[in-house]
């Protein structure tokens, strides 16, 4: 197998190199925080830790965490360690409830994330030649800008046309000969449906070979499902806003795990209650603390996404730690009748019934107690007018998840077309508990 590197030196650094330069950037970061912004210094004294203290990596454990919700509370730049004219740029994550949350950049910043992002794009097999196809949304959202950056930064020919207007992503993808495609999982497969009907066929007429897709949890299944519909190879990228934004990790060739760029963050994944180291190799919280953040610095910032940490050194020679797929968001976790259950889990299980579409969602309500139903469109192949092979179907459906999750839906066949579909994440969950409060 090829396997591509845009900062060879620092990407095949040994163990013992990335933990001393861990050690020595976290020392810096921690008075940096302290000096600088007037939230940590307060939660330093609080905790009785002084900068000093921290003295090599492993002292990460006595810093306080931060949550999402002390950005809330120090909205918009309560949390920034330099005056406004110093910040380049902000993004925003676009807060389902309350203030956003508002990340600032200054222009070292932009320019470590941009380093970011041509790792992270040359990782998976990227390179100067290529045609990419940015189709993230441009805006305070972090991917449009993100992948123009790293695309520019390793001189590919990057084409900024965003999300949504799939006719005319179809027709530039054809005629500029785009070979890299980046959006969300759920655009992707949105685009490979719109060619479909549009009698195009994506496997001759295009150049397309590979596509990078992040920004929303995806399975196993839902990967082949692209693959074979847009005739690529499809690779992970994880990312959030508080963490400059896509690239903090992402798949190589080998698809076994997102390396995160451990020279410049540090990854922990702790029990999402008690907040303790977990076992390696263990599901929890994911908690990142960046390096040489200079804007927005965070320390061990909960992520609040499920996923386990594997140190082994993998095929492609990089020993920098990969994080699993993310299984879930803490928050996301529903319980239904005494079961706890991931829409990832959820997912798997639709995936992989002969008929399936990938276009699904999940609505939790509450009758006395909480109950789930989960709408799913057919693919036009399955697809029957006959009622009792639909009502068939979906007892089939029901029993398959109560066989593998234990846990009791209802299932609901719709048709193809009535589920929204999206082009930037998709929306899977529809939880009217919350909604009807
Ligand atoms: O989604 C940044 C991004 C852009 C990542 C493009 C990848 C590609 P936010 O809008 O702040 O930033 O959302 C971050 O999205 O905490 C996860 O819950 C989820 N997420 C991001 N990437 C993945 C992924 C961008 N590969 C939140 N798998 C994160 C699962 C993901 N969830």
């Amino acid at each position: 197998m090829d396997y591509l590197y845009w900062n060879k030196d620092a990407e095949l650094s040994s163990r013992e190199e990335i933990e001393g330069i861990q050690s020595k950037r976290l020392r810096s970061m921690a008075k940096y925080c302290y000096d600088n912004v007037p939230f940590y210094n307060q939660k330093f004294k609080k905790a009785g830790v002084k900068p000093s203290d921290i003295k090599s990596a492993e002292d990460i454990t006595k810093i306080p965490f931060t949550l999402k919700t002390d950005l809330r509370e120090n909205y918009p730049f309560k949390m920034f360690a330099k005056p406004l004219e110093e910040i380049v740029r902000l993004h925003a994550s676009s807060g389902t409830s309350g203030s956003p949350t508002v990340v600032g950049y200054t222009s070292n910043d932009i320019e470590t994330w941009t380093e970011m992002m041509a790792r992270t794009m040359t990782c998976p097999g990227c390179h100067k030649g290529d045609v990419i196809q940015n189709a993230y949304g441009y805006g305070l959202f972090t991917g449009g800008l993100g992948f123009h950056y790293g695309g520019e930064r390793i001189g590919a020919t990057v084409i900024p046309i965003s999300g949504g207007n799939t006719g005319l992503q179809i027709k530039l993808m054809k005629d500029f000969g785009s070979t890299v495609l980046t959006c969300t999982p759920s655009y992707s497969l949105y685009i490979a449906e719109y060619a479909k009907q549009e009698k195009f066929d994506v496997s001759k007429e295009i150049k397309l070979r590979m596509g990078i897709f992040g920004a929303e949890p995806s399975s196993e299944t839902l990967r082949s499902k692209i693959e074979e519909a847009l005739s690529i190879d499809a690779y992970d990228i994880y990312g959030l806003s508080e963490i400059y934004g896509p690239g903090v990790s992402v798949e190589c060739p080998e698809k076994n795990g997102l390396h995160i760029w451990e020279d410049l963050l540090i990854p922990e994944v702790v029990d999402k209650d008690t907040k303790e180291p977990v076992s390696p190799g263990e599901k929890g919280v994911l908690t990142f603390t960046p390096l040489t953040k200079e804007g927005t610095p965070l320390l061990r910032y909960v992520t609040n996404d499920i996923t386990s940490l594997n140190h082994e050194k993998c095929n492609c020679g990089r020993e920098m730690v990969r994080m699993s797929k993310v299984a879930g968001r803490a928050d996301d976790m529903l319980i239904v009748r005494g079961v706890n259950v991931y829409p990832s889990q959820i997912e798997h299980v639709l995936m992989g019934i002969p008929g399936v579409s990938e276009n699904y969602q999940i609505v939790v309500d509450r009758d006395i107690l909480d109950t789930l139903t989960v709408k799913i469109e057919v693919t036009p192949e399955r697809f029957s007018d006959k009622m009792k092979d639909l009502v068939d179907f979906e007892r089939m459906v029901e029993d398959e998840l109560f066989e593998t999750l234990r846990v009791k839906a209802k299932i609901e066949l719709v048709a193809p077309g009535e589920i929204p579909r999206s082009m930037g994440k998709a929306k899977r969950v529809i939880d009217l508990r919350k909604e009807n409060i």
